[in-house]
């Protein structure tokens, strides 16, 4: 293989000891039958019913799959739904109107409580007012807002009118929230003043007012009231507070619009291999269905659970698994605003022990901090409600995973490992936790009617225990229809390289390395494109070094990805300065500015290191693998290929990887 993080090296996959599901689980699981792989394969596409079942639909559907158009599949054609119905008012006809839909847990400690019947109110005075700020069904609403209740509501709203959300996550900066709404051509925005940040008020809508400042569009903005007395704002002519709006609209409902399986729920913007972000589009019927399917059958959540998802919906896995598949499927959700350590280290397991919180899911960099700080957290509180722990966003290595086991879940809770993407909608490897055995270090095989492939170049399947391309070999419920930028990128973003249109073979890639077993079971190694994963987070390096070149005085920048303990990955910017001229002072500090006002804060380096000049071969491409290479102390073999392999000391010297 030739990727840049040398997957193709020969190294052991490492995976721990197998462990079968605990018969106590085994027992009450959602899915217990375990003949369901042979099922879904034998009776595919049609087995995707089972997860169209477990919604409502306004029409039934004509065909489960429609891949006529490859690799623009549709699934469900013919079948209306809505969105906001399947998580709300259905619960309610089932008369489960009192029934807990969100438990809000705020960063002073606050808590606040949404039955299913206040989330039908609220989210139906909500849909009212952007109605009656002219919102129309198709026409893309920004949401950027911190993990408050007005975000899901908001979210089940814009459902409500069929009009798509595009949630920015809060933390992002003005000129990203820009170049979003931008691409979407945005007309709406729904923001608030600001949050809490640890102990501190955090102005949000100054970077609102920003980017809508930089944005051609005239942009109707609804504004929520988070801080109150702790940060004054005045609202301009074409901004409405969001709590007026309510009570303007208080009582009011809207009949929920019955939309086409196909019709777009939501767009999700997500870092791709070049600077632009990837607007990827998702469709109401497959995605509903295929997060409530995983939800039920991965995530084991009943109705009478309260589930956590300890992720921020800002992000993929929020939509999926805090907001839509556990309130499709009438569950208790907790949604926290806050971080792990405040007020201190024990604020997540404080939080399981007075919900008694059965099913718990977050990222392994939550998990390896949590180890880092000890046991003793976890020990001061009773988690003996918990029954299932889950994973995601980066891979799990046999350490934190058998941590997390022990420590959260008693030595006795299934641990589920669930590869996904934005992309995907929903999970797409992972064991099902009733029937399948776990191996610590490899996330599983692909669900039930996934049929997933590690590849090598050629596409064609790789030995066991051998690194290759993560691929997924046919279509699923939940996978994106397209990307917004066009048709044209979604091809060659996904389909291009190991598909054959001639021979109407379609074959999705995913960006990943991977190894498989001899048992089918997916040891994801991580990313092979510009992306980093930094605690879960996909960033595009070449967006951080369009930030730093962007910098007076910065001549060229390379930014690569350091394996790290706590993160996962760090970020490394190797940087030239113009004229070969001295860093000045101040220039470290401005290339962390321009980081943070352009992408956030998430994206600023753990070192930035200042050269002379970059490493490039001999036709002047940068050498970003080699610099990955010095990041990470590896042996570099042979650099005399390089234009310039004096560089090759000095960087090391000067990143201390000598
Ligand atoms: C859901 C989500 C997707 C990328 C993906 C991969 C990494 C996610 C993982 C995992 C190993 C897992 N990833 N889950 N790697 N094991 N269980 O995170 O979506 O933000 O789009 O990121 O995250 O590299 O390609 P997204």
């Amino acid at each position: 293989m030739v990727d840049r993080n040398g997957w193709g090296r020969d190294r052991p996959v490492p995976t721990g000891s197998p462990r079968s599901p605990p018969d106590w689980f085994a027992r009450q699981a959602n899915v217990t039958d375990e003949e369901i792989y042979e099922t879904f394969e034998r009776d595919w596409p049609d087995c995707w019913e089972r997860a169209a079942d477990l919604l409502s639909w306004d029409e039934p559907y004509d065909t489960v799959l429609n891949d006529e158009n490859a690799p623009f599949y549709e699934w469900f054609g013919g079948g209306k739904l809505n969105a906001a119905y399947n998580c709300v008012d259905r619960h309610l006809e089932a008369g489960r109107k009192n029934h807990v839909a969100i438990r809000w847990e705020g960063k002073h400690g606050e808590h606040e409580t949404y039955t299913y019947r206040d989330l039908y109110v609220e989210v139906n005075e909500f849909a009212a007012a952007l109605r009656g700020l002219g919102v129309e069904e198709d026409d893309v609403v920004t949401i950027y807002l911190p993990m408050i209740p007005a975000l899901p509501i908001a979210m089940l709203a814009c459902a409500r009118i069929g009009a798509p959300h595009s949630v920015v996550f809060a933390g992002l900066s003005a000129d990203a929230l820009a170049t979003r709404m931008d691409a979407a051509e945005s007309e709406y925005l729904i923001t608030c003043d600001g949050y809490y940040r640890r102990g501190d008020a955090f102005n949000q809508k100054s970077k609102a007012d920003n980017a809508r400042l930089s944005v051609e569009q005239d942009v109707e903005t609804v504004v929520v009231d988070r801080l109150g007395d702790d940060l004054p704002h005045v609202l301009g002519d074409d901004e409405r507070d969001y709590h007026d709006l309510c009570r303007e609209y208080a009582g009011e409902t809207v009949d929920p619009v019955s939309r086409d399986a196909e019709d777009m729920l939501f767009l999700m913007y997500t870092s791709g291999t070049t600077g632009e972000p990837k607007g990827v589009v998702h469709a109401t019927g497959g995605y509903l269905a295929h997060v409530a399917w995983t939800s039920h059958a991965v995530l084991d959540i009943t109705p009478e659970d309260t589930y956590w998802c300890a992720a921020d919906i800002g992000w993929i896995t929020g939509h999926s698994y805090i907001v839509y598949g556990p309130l499709a499927l009438g569950t208790t959700a907790v949604m926290y605003e806050g971080t792990p350590d405040y007020p201190d280290r024990d604020r997540l397991w404080e939080i399981v022990d007075r919900n008694a919180v059965d099913v718990f899911y977050t990222a392994p960099t939550a998990i390896r901090a949590f180890m880092k700080w000890g046991s003793d957290y976890p020990d001061r509180h009773d988690l003996s409600s918990l029954r299932l722990l889950g994973s995601v966003g980066e891979p799990i290595s046999p350490r934190p995973w058998n941590w997390y086991r022990e420590h959260i879940g008693r030595g006795d809770c299934p641990v589920v490992d669930t590869w996904w993407q934005t992309e995907t909608g929903a999970v797409i490897v992972s064991t099902l936790p009733g029937i399948d055995e776990m191996k610590p270090g490899a996330a599983g095989p692909g669900l039930p009617g996934i049929d997933v492939a590690v590849v090598d170049e050629a596409g064609d399947p790789v030995e066991p225990g051998q690194a290759g391309y993560l691929t997924i070999g046919r279509p699923w419920p939940g996978m994106a229809r397209t990307l917004y930028d066009g048709d044209d990128r979604f091809r060659s973003e996904y389909w291009d390289r190991f598909s054959d249109p001639d021979r109407d073979e379609w074959v999705y890639f995913s960006g990943d390395a991977a190894a498989i077993d001899e048992d089918g079971y997916v040891t994801v190694l991580g990313r092979i494109d510009d992306v980093i994963n930094v605690s879960g987070r996909r960033l595009s390096t070449m967006e951080i070094e369009s930030a730093i070149t962007d910098v007076d005085g910065v001549a060229e920048a390379a930014v690569v990805g350091r394996s790290s303990e706590a993160t996962g990955t760090e970020i490394y910017a190797y940087v030239s300065t113009a004229g070969g001229h001295d860093p000045d002072a101040t220039i470290r500090q401005r290339i962390v500015d321009s980081i943070e006002s352009t992408i956030g804060p998430i994206a600023k380096p753990s070192e930035i290191v200042f050269t002379p000049e970059l490493p490039k071969t001999r036709s002047g491409k940068i050498m970003r693998r080699l610099l990955e290479d010095i990041a990470n102390g590896e042996d570099l073999g042979d650099t005399s290929s390089l234009r310039n392999p004096e560089i090759v000391g000095e960087i090391q010297a000067e990143s201390g990887t000598e």
